[in-house]
């Protein structure tokens, strides 16, 4: 068993204005978010600055903490309207 490669599911990818979320991610869990675009975004909680990270563009990256109580969590980009996503923390 290796420990080398990031665990399956610990990654936010963000390309052409949209996220691509793992199914689900485990409380607490440290996930890597990747921008390939060209343009500065957000990963913001709708609620309660749950968390709020900013990645730069052109393949910036950023870390994020799982809340540590399971549920859904909505969040958007500050910059871009269109943008939003759902993690699952369970
Ligand atoms: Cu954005």
């Amino acid at each position: 068993m290796t420990t080398t490669a990031p665990a399956p599911g610990s990654e936010i990818v963000i390309s052409n204005m949209s996220y691509t979320v793992p199914p689900s991610v485990k409380p607490g869990q440290q996930l890597t978010i990747v921008n390939k675009d060209s343009a500065n975004h957000t990963v913001t909680a709708d609620e309660n600055n749950l968390f709020d990270v900013r990645i730069s563009g052109g393949g910036g990256t950023e870390t994020l903490t799982a809340p540590t109580t399971p549920g859904t969590y909505p969040f958007h980009c500050k910059y871009h309207a269109s943008m939003n996503g759902v993690l699952t923390v369970a």
